[in-house]
This record gives structure tokens, sequence and C-alpha cells, in this order.
């Protein structure tokens, strides 16, 4: 998960809150201070973190409620509205519309990664079905222009400009111009973020905004950027109405502070996350969801939803079989591979409410990743009677397997235990009593260490 760190001091804090005792202004305190504190290290504008708080409390302490409503999660309720409101709230598509030409303008500062991500989105919306052209309208920096053709040629989409033209609005309106008469229905215009200086470059972005009349403006953040942020997302905002924010860089140990900042500042939300220098490395972003999971609310819907992606590949007969607690061998594989086209453990873990991805430090992820990999090649060495669960794994078959796959013995009965725990597992969850987690002691199979 992005912003990882905050999301882990926001759910201890809130962890706390629940464990302690009876609800009282002390406790709304202790907590204030918590997510205060958590709010800070992740280089969060103070002035944007004491608004949540101080709302926070205020509210805990003030607002009245219906009978029948638990205090505390009333409460947790409030860190949730406060947090997503100052992340910009409800996520909202971008103000585009296929029926027409529509003009995105972007806006950063330089070096926040505009130019990438003029790439990366047109890669996506192309593959979205958008009629897309880019405009090259950085005349201030070296290379911009060669560095979007090369973008271009990678997401596979036309570029328009030209290196000897010094004036941005001349180019930004001849590519509008040339890509209007191709029907485009998508333009992206590249913008400058290094010019003579901070007031020249303000000027020239105002100029810009008025004479092409973006659809839409986003201003782009890199999320390795702290408090300082704040304001520059509010010197852009005075410059043109931003309509959403992109926030680069997340891939690294960013604290992301930046990016919630400049979201308060601009007061829209968050559309994309960029995680990566490929230009596939750009990733829907959803306030909501984003807080729900912090706070250990999960996020089913999208589960749900990454499993019909994965199109798992099973048989009827096969499920039928597994919901009875009869898994084979063929199945764990099968269960892997899902895993991976789901991206991995981690991803997984971040859907699953009950803060479950903040218990699992990345040590132990590894060991999972490490441990799948093991069993892969441990059932790659089994016979094919074996695999479909047909004989038993006895002392002789287990020790050959062993040699086979070049593991110890144990490793192998280790994965004997781990199928016989998943299917002990499909069984429980089965029974139409009283579902909950936990109850099987010793977490997850296959190497999640949770339960
Ligand atoms: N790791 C990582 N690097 C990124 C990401 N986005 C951009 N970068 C890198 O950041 C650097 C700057 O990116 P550019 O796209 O050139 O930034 P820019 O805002 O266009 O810069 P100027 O045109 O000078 O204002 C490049 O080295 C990019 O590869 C990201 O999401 N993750
Ligand atoms: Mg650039």
């Amino acid at each position: 998960m992005v912003l990882r760190r905050l999301g882990k001091s926001i759910h201890s804090a809130i962890e706390k809150f629940v464990r302690r005792g009876p609800l009282d202004k002390e406790l709304v305190l202790e907590l204030k201070n918590d997510i205060f504190r958590a709010l800070l290290d992740a280089d969060i504008d103070i002035a944007v973190a004491s608004v949540v708080v101080n709302n926070l409390e205020q509210r805990s302490l003030t607002e009245e409620l219906p009978p029948g409503i638990d205090r505390k999660k009333a409460v947790i309720n409030i860190v949730y509205e406060e947090l997503t409101r100052i992340m910009g709230g409800e996520a909202r598509p971008l103000n585009v519309n296929k029926k027409k030409t529509n003009i995105i303008m972007m806006l950063g500062s330089q070096g926040s990664g505009k130019t990438t991500t003029v790439g990366k989105l047109a890669y996506k919306l192309k593959k979205e079905g958008w009629r897309v052209g880019l405009v090259a309208a950085d005349t201030w920096r070296p290379g911009a222009y060669d560095q979007l053709i090369q973008l271009g040629e990678r997401a596979e989409v036309e570029v328009f400009g030209n290196p000897k033209q010094k004036n941005a609005v001349k180019i930004a309106q001849e590519g509008i111009k040339h890509f209007r008469n191709q029907q485009k229905n998508l333009i992206i215009v590249d913008t400058a973020g290094r010019h003579k200086g901070d007031d020249a470059l303000i000027k020239e972005m105002k100029n810009l905004t008025k004479k092409i009349k973006p659809d839409e403006v986003i201003f782009v953040v890199d999320g390795t950027n702290g408090k300082q942020v704040f304001e520059s997302a509010q010197k852009y905002a005075r410059v043109s109405e931003i309509g959403s924010i992109i926030v680069t860089k997340l891939d690294g140990t960013a604290k992301g502070g930046g990016a919630i900042s400049a979201s308060a500042a601009a007061g829209v939300p968050i559309k994309y996350i960029g995680t990566g220098e490929d230009i596939t490395a750009l990733e829907e972003f959803n306030p909501k969801k984003f807080v729900g999971r912090i706070l250990g609310m999960g996020d089913l819907d999208t589960l749900i939803e990454e499993v019909k992606k994965a199109n798992l590949a099973l048989s009827e007969d096969r499920t039928e079989e597994m919901m009875k607690g009869h898994m084979n061998y063929n199945d764990i594989l099968m269960m892997f591979e899902s895993m991976n086209k789901m991206g991995g453990f981690r991803k997984i873990l971040d859907m699953l409410p009950g803060g479950m991805t903040h218990q699992v430090d990345d040590n132990m992820l590894n060991m999972s990743k490490e441990n799948m990999e093991k069993f892969k090649v441990v059932i790659s060495s089994m016979t094919k009677k074996e695999r479909e669960a047909e004989v038993k794994l006895n002392r002789t078959r287990i020790e050959r397997i062993a040699r086979g796959s070049g593991v110890t013995v144990e490793d192998v009965k280790e994965l004997v235990n781990q199928k016989k725990m998943a299917e002990k597992m499909v069984k429980q969850m089965n029974k139409p009593k009283r579902r909950g987690r936990g109850g099987s002691g010793g977490g997850l199979p296959f190497g999640l260490p949770f339960g």
C-alpha cells in the first residue's frame, strides 16, 4: 500500500483507542494527539493536520448520536470523514467526455514528473479507447520534446511539437488544431516546470490556461516532497482551476504527506498515483477506499472485482470439490497463480478488512513469497496422481519428492500440512454458523502469518 507508514501509525492510534477503556474526553484527546503525530510524521502540513484533529476533537465531543450507535465507532467514523475530506473527498473521474475533443493541461513544478505522467496517461487512456494526441508545450527544458517523443512511441500515440518554436502558447494552439483536424478526442498538453524564474513560469501558465481553455487541469506533485507542497499547490491553484492531482514517485519510501497537503490546498482529490518510472506505473486512487483501508475497514468490493479479473481458472467440478474441503496440489498451484495475477499477497492484504495489512511486515511477506516459490518446485516434482491427491503422500513418496525438488523432507511435510489447514479452513468457512475470523490458531495457510 502506498503511504504505508502513515497507514500503519493511524491504524495503531485507532487500535489503541478501541482497546482502551470507555469513551471519555481524555481518550478523545489521546486519539487526537496520536493522529496529529501520525500526520506530522508523514510530513503533512501542520495547518492541515491541525484542522483534521481539531475537527475530530470538536465533533467527537459535541455531536449528538442517535440511540443505539456505538460511540467509539462514531468517533472512528469522524476520523474517516475528516481524513477523506482533506484528501479531496469523493473520487471523481477526469472531466472529459468521449463525444468531444477534450484538452488536458499538466501543471507542476520542475521535476515533479509531468512529462513522464503525460506518457503514462496517454498509455492508459488509449487503452481505454480514447483517441489521444500529445502536445509538447515545454519550451524551456532542453530535451523535453525528445523525451515526449520517446514516451509517445512507447504509448503508440502521436506527439505534436516544434523544438524551434519558443512560444509555448503558439505550440499548444497549433497542436490542438492539428489533433482536432485528426478527430482526436483527448489532447494532453505537457508544460514547462523550469523557466527564467518563478514569476515568468506562473505568467506563462496563466496565459496558456487563458488561451487553450483546458477542460481539465492536472496538478502533478512529487510524492517525495513534504510540507512545502502545500504552498506550491496554493500558488498553482491561483493560476488555473486545478481539477485533479496526480502524485508521482510513491514507489519509493515517500512519506506522502506532501501529496495529502496538495490535495487539501487545492481542494481536489488525488486521482492517480505514479508508482514507478515505467509507462505502466500509474494507478487509480480513491481517497475513500484508501482511508477505509488505513482504518482497517478493508475493501471487499475491490477484492471481489480483482478475483474476477484474475479469472480463476477453476472448473466447476474442482470448485465444488474445493468448497467441500477437498483440495489437490493442482488447485494450490492455481491459487498461487491467481495470487500473482492479483498483484501478490500485499495487494490482497491491503484489501482485507481488520487492518491485516498493518500486521504483516515486509519480512513476513517475503517469507510467504519464498514459501510459495518453494512449494511450486515441490509440486512440480510430484507425479500426476500425487498432484491430483489420488494417492496418499507416505514417507517414501515424501522423501522422493524432497530429493527431486532439492528441499528437505520437512518442507514437503509443511506443504502437506498447509494443504490440510486450507481444507479445514474452507470447511469451517462453509459452516452455516457464525462467521468471524480466527479460530484456526496457527494463522492462514501457505505462510500467511496471521489469523
Ligand atoms: N520512481 C519514480 N520516478 C518517477 C515517477 N514519475 C516520474 N519519475 C522520474 O522523475 C524524473 C522527472 O520526471 P519528468 O517527467 O521529467 O518531470 P517533469 O515534471 O516533466 O520535469 P520538468 O519538465 O523539468 O519540469 C524522471 O527521472 C522520471 O523518470 C514515478 O512515479 N516513480
Ligand atoms: Mg517535463
